[in-house]
């Protein structure tokens, strides 16, 4: 088996990927047999900052955003390719419009997306309130944004709607609401964890975008999703999150499936809160990373 890790260090969160390596996240993949082919070609993203970067509307940084994220999905998409699972440790949740690009350029149509965060990361340029790209990956991938932001046109969106799927919301607002509704997509919030239960979740969250267990998995786990109690170290913590169990069972269940070729592991921010908080933020991003590539399959 092969895994490919990619490491993307954003503002705040560019330490993370190195946090999550010193901790023993290689180790800890070969332990369960991975061979890692480690892959530092974005660990210092520098040299893609462009000399002029000016917002686009409200929208920041959008040059550098789109470069980092261009050699990104081109680094996932060469690993993919070649049959490794490519797992992409951040950085915020604006290199998932690389990533998932990097995987449906070999997966097409088939690859489904569950995404699992506190937000919805759908955003429009016309709908953010922030600027801030993390809040929009979904909305490039799925074609919202067409030709709005500079240095994206390189983006295919041909994500499906029906092959994606949210996991822990409880923070999104009032135009992604919209855009949720508009589009029909479907959405388990905390509120269907808390009625259903996890495993049922999960279950229809599958049932949903790939009914026959037989198409591949890129999960997009936002480390927010997980309750500030679990997750403590991360830039838009939000009460009410699934707790430690609940994050792991979805990773679990996902492995059970034995579809996942890609995932993300996103805004672990080593710059909020003490050293106990990161160790411990630290520590439940390895795990979950773990789960999902098999850890507690017997
Ligand atoms: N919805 C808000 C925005 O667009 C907040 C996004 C929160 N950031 C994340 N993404 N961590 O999951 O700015
Ligand atoms: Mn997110
Ligand atoms: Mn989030
Ligand atoms: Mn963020």
């Amino acid at each position: 088996m092969g895994v490919m890790s990619v490491l993307i260090p954003k503002e705040g969160v560019d330490a993370a990927p190195m946090r999550l390596t010193e901790f023993g996240l290689e180790t800890q993949l070969h332990a369960l047999d991975w061979r890692v082919e480690r892959n530092d070609k974005l660990l210092d993203c520098s040299h893609l900052r462009p000399a002029r970067d000016p917002d686009a509307g409200i929208i920041k940084q959008p040059r550098y955003v789109a470069a980092v994220n261009q050699v990104l999905a081109e680094e996932v998409r060469a690993h993919c390719a070649k049959g490794e699972l490519s797992l992409t440790v951040g950085g915020d949740h604006s290199l998932a419009i690389g990533s998932i690009s990097g995987s449906i350029a070999v997966y097409g149509e088939d690859l489904c997306v569950v995404w699992v965060d506190a937000h919805a990361d759908i955003n429009t340029p016309e709908t953010t309130e922030s600027g801030n790209l993390h809040g929009c990956p979904v909305a490039f991938l799925l074609g919202l944004t067409r030709g709005q932001v500079p240095g994206f046109d390189w983006v295919e969106p041909i994500l499906r709607k029906e092959r994606l799927v949210y996991i822990g919301l409880r923070d999104v607002d009032a135009g992604e609401k919209r855009i949720l509704r508009e589009q029909g997509i479907r959405a388990f919030s905390m509120h269907e964890v808390d009625k259903y239960g996890i495993g049922r979740v999960v279950e229809m969250a599958l049932d949903h975008v790939n009914p026959q267990r037989n198409l591949p998995i890129h999960l997009s786990f936002d480390v927010d999703a997980l309750d500030p109690s679990v997750a403590p170290s991360t830039g838009t913590p939000v009460r009410g999150g699934l707790t430690f169990r609940e994050g792991h069972y979805i990773c679990e269940a996902i492995a059970e499936t034995g579809q996942l070729v890609a995932m993300d592991l996103v805004e672990v921010n080593p710059a909020l809160g003490d050293a106990e908080a990161l160790e411990q933020t630290v520590k439940v991003g390895c795990s979950l990373v773990r789960c999902a590539l098999g850890e507690t399959l017997l």
